[in-house]
């Protein structure tokens, strides 16, 4: 191989701690690079940055551009085998092109029109579905059928068999996270294909997996001392979530603890059989912040992708800034400071790859005024 052919460029420079460039030492690069080899020294700035320095970018995607062009993909693009999901993913500007919303976090709208399936599947990557608006489509997962409707937060852990269909008279899109990034730069993917029809027709109002699993506090004795890694529970309905965060609301009213800080509710969905997160590698969070409340700035390692669900607020991210209301969706990369803030009050659906960083030891959190 040519040098010119070569993978690798090693970057020489006349820089702090860095060799005299003869045209002995120029030989020698040309060398490691001939043999795919990089010396440390030229490199250890961007290995080693003091702090997170993310290639992804903090970036906002607007639900009035989104829904029409999945509407029109609607109209223009069949839903089937082979391209499976009439799905549209955010790319992350900082990822080249990638269908990436973080390093590791898919995001997509998907859409399916009155009638219409998604065909069944399954892959090892970890999936869920939050309903920012609408209703009429059930998912049905590993043969049970699951609900969806606005507020909803949907579970299809990794290698269980899943297919939509929607059954009403109307369209209806919603946002999917997966943990694709992540599978596919690790090499640990596996995907394989379920039966080409749906068998599965029933619309219950409330799935197997409720059923058994979502009562609060108490869990199966059939079950008892099973540990899954993630959660049994399908659907995390809205009126639990919205009862939960009202409470938080009323109790700061009256004085009790619960609040993340003044006027600021959250809660965690969490596994019932472990109490961590829902899924190994996605944790999904719902926030709520009292008209006139402001965040205090917090960076965190790992990556995040909120979705407003109503009212409207300020976002500054880093240097980023916007203003965003209901459906509007945007990234925070690793490190970058949050700030949120809302005149009109505001309920935010969260989600992250933080489970990772935690269980590898590198997750940390800063909030203003000191690490926690
Ligand atoms: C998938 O199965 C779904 O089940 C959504 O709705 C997005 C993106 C890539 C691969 C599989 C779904 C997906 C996906």
């Amino acid at each position: 191989m040519t040098p010119t052919e070569s993978l690798v460029r090693i970057k020489s420079s006349d820089g702090p701690g860095q060799p005299v460039r003869t045209a002995e030492l120029d030989a020698l690069y040309h060398r490691f690079e001939d043999e795919l080899l990089v010396p440390l020294w030229t490199e250890i700035g961007d290995l080693m940055p003091t702090q997170p320095s993310p290639a992804a970018r903090a970036h906002l995607w607007r639900w009035a551009t989104l829904l029409p062009l999945a509407a029109r993909a609607g109209e223009l693009v069949p839903v089937g085998r082979g391209g499976e999901r009439r799905a549209i993913a955010l790319a992350n500007p900082g990822l080249g092109g990638a269908p990436y919303a973080t390093p590791t976090l898919w995001a997509a709208i998907q859409y399916l029109c009155p009638g219409e399936d998604a065909p069944v599947h399954r892959h090892t990557q970890h999936a869920f579905r939050f309903v920012v608006e609408g209703e009429g489509v059930w998912t049905v997962v590993d043969g049970d059928p699951v609900a969806m409707r606005r507020g909803d937060f949907l579970l299809t852990p990794g290698w269980r068999f899943h297919g939509h269909h929607n059954v009403s008279d109307v369209p209806m899109a919603w946002l999917d996270g997966l943990d694709i990034p992540f599978v596919h730069h690790t090499g640990s993917a596996f995907f394989e294909l379920g039966p080409d029809t749906v068998t599965e027709r029933e619309t219950p109002a409330r799935s197997r997996s409720e059923r058994l699993w979502a009562h609060p506090g108490l869990r199966p004795v059939s079950s008892a001392g099973e540990r899954t890694t993630s959660s049994p529970i399908a659907a995390y309905r809205w009126e639990h979530t919205d009862r939960a965060l009202a409470d938080q609301l009323t109790l700061e009213d009256e004085g009790h603890p619960g609040v993340v800080e003044p006027g600021h509710a959250a809660v965690r969905f969490t596994n019932p059989t472990s109490g961590g997160d829902v899924m190994p590698t996605i944790r999904a969070e719902f926030h709520r912040l009292r008209p006139g409340a402001t965040t205090a700035a917090r960076r965190e390692v790992g990556s995040s992708v909120f979705q407003v669900f109503t009212g409207e607020v300020s976002v500054r991210v880093g240097d980023a800034a916007w203003t965003a209301a209901r459906g509007d969706l945007f990234v925070v990369p690793s490190w970058q400071p949050l700030t949120i803030t809302t005149d009109s009050g505001a309920d935010l659906f969260r989600f992250s790859d933080t489970p990772i960083f935690e269980r590898l030891g590198q997750h940390r959190v800063r909030v203003e005024g000191g690490a926690r």
